[in-house]
């Protein structure tokens, strides 16, 4: 397993504690507390306490999260149907004939154009596990595609000296962030390379034993369990690499950038 520090159960406890005595008391400045805020200065749209506590909260799950565990293995029911949620920028249909995957490889080397045969030839990673909404609701899937560990190698993708990707050796050569988007850039996710590296997380075409479907992103959504489901875009058109954090449509609304589980 990983070296990364583990929070026992009483500091988890202590933790959300904390957290909920920040909103205890909060509740208790009442409503001068409230005027106050809203004439603080925003940072990404919204007001830096809450920005705080958000930047806490990412801190505590980044320190939690182990790269080495993996989300738990469930049964899936055969031929049972993926749950749908989210059809931001999915109106355009795509091109079967035309469609490639374009990953921008920074740093002025230009475009890596990848087509769906070709991801299809690549390793095949499959598993089966528990997919999570903010909304509340759980779904089980089984899910195929390549890791996205496995792409970037095999593309020379995601450093900066155009250097295979050696997380271990050499985690300063990766880009920190890495963004995607759909094709009418309607949707668009950023993550920290940490979890995209996770073995689990996959660039996904197939959904419960069929290609992924239109709702559910076809030809190519990203999967990725160790997240809420807000993160795993679907229809992916456009990858890029960042030293700086790129937008995300749902952190620039108020939710938890991270989101992670
Ligand atoms: N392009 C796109 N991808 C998206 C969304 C969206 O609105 N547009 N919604 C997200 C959310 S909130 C969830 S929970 C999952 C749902 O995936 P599913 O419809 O395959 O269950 O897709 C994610 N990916
Ligand atoms: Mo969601």
């Amino acid at each position: 397993m990983g070296n990364n520090k583990k929070y026992s159960q009483d500091e988890i406890k202590l933790k959300t504690r904390r957290a909920f005595l920040t909103a205890g008391v909060s509740a208790l400045l009442g409503v001068g507390f409230w005027e106050w805020l809203n004439h603080q200065e925003n940072d990404q749209g919204i007001p830096w306490p809450f920005r705080k506590v958000l930047g806490l909260n990412e801190k505590f799950w980044r320190d939690l999260y182990q790269k080495d565990a993996l989300a738990p293995q469930v049964s899936v029911p055969p031929l049972k149907q993926p749950r749908l949620n989210g059809d931001l920028g999915l109106d355009e249909d795509w091109e079967p004939d035309s469609w490639v995957l374009q990953v921008d490889r920074g740093s002025l080397r230009g475009l890596q154009q990848v087509s769906l045969n070709t991801l299809r030839s690549l390793p095949r990673t499959q598993y089966s596990t528990e997919f999570k909404c903010i909304e509340g609701w759980a779904d089980k899937n089984s899910v195929a595609g390549v890791s996205f560990l496995e792409f970037i190698k095999k593309y020379k993708l995601g450093t900066r000296s155009g250097a295979v990707a050696d997380p271990v050796n050499r985690p300063q050569d990766l880009y920190p962030y890495v963004a995607l988007e759909t094709p009418d850039r309607r949707y668009y996710v950023s993550l920290d390379m940490q979890s995209m590296l996770h073995p689990q997380t996959l660039l996904c075409y197939e959904m419960d034993g069929v290609p992924l479907t239109s709702q559910h992103g076809a030809p190519l959504r990203l999967y990725i369990p160790i997240k809420y489901g807000v993160k795993s875009l679907k229809r992916i058109q456009r990858i890029w690499f960042s030293d700086a954090r790129p937008p995300d449509y749902w952190a620039e609304r108020g939710y938890d950038w991270y989101a992670g589980l």
